[in-house]
């Protein structure tokens, strides 16, 4: 098996839009289990250093200014091969190109209001965990995983 673990943050617009409650359950559905959810407001700093690989495009700014200008819920999931298949329910940026059936498809309209943010890479997800979650705020939820997985 290839547990790996992911950050998915629903981002201000989905809080504000009540749409939490639909993004935790379609996660759930497949079968990932949340290890630590935290609701929280960040700041300009956290927020720069989680988008660190945009900054200087020219959508950073709004982009901070976004994530920044409300509560967000960020979520660490597990579960095989959680990383790509988190991206896969969330799909691509652009809502528009985006696959039906995913989040961003289904729920979202516009790319600088789509709703998710999941991790793309083992390394981006260990990066991006540590900015939001500290390790004794993740819980194991190793039997419910190894109870539905199977080779
Ligand atoms: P993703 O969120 O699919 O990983 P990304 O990492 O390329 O996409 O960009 C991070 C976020 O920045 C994205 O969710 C929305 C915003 N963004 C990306 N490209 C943009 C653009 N061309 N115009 C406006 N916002 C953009
Ligand atoms: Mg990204």
């Amino acid at each position: 098996m290839a547990i790996e673990r992911t950050l998915i943050l629903c981002k201000p617009d989905a809080v504000s839009r009540g749409l939490v409650g639909e993004i935790t359950a379609r996660i759930e559905r497949r079968g990932y289990v949340i290890i630590a959810m935290k609701l929280m407001q960040l700041d300009g700093d956290r927020a720069r250093e989680h988008y660190s690989e945009h900054s200087g495009k020219p959508f950073f700014n709004d982009l901070v200014d976004f994530i920044t200008n409300g509560p967000l819920l960020a979520i660490a999931v597990e579960g095989e091969r959680a990383i790509d298949g988190c991206r896969q329910m969330i799909g691509a940026t652009d809502p528009l190109a985006a696959a039906p059936g995913s989040i961003r498809a289904d729920l979202a309209q516009t790319i600088g209001r789509n709703l998710v943010h999941g991790s793309d890479s083992a390394a981006s997800a260990d990066r991006e965990l540590a900015i939001f979650f500290e390790d004794k705020d993740f819980v194991s939820r190793r039997h419910d995983l190894e109870r539905w997985i199977t080779e």
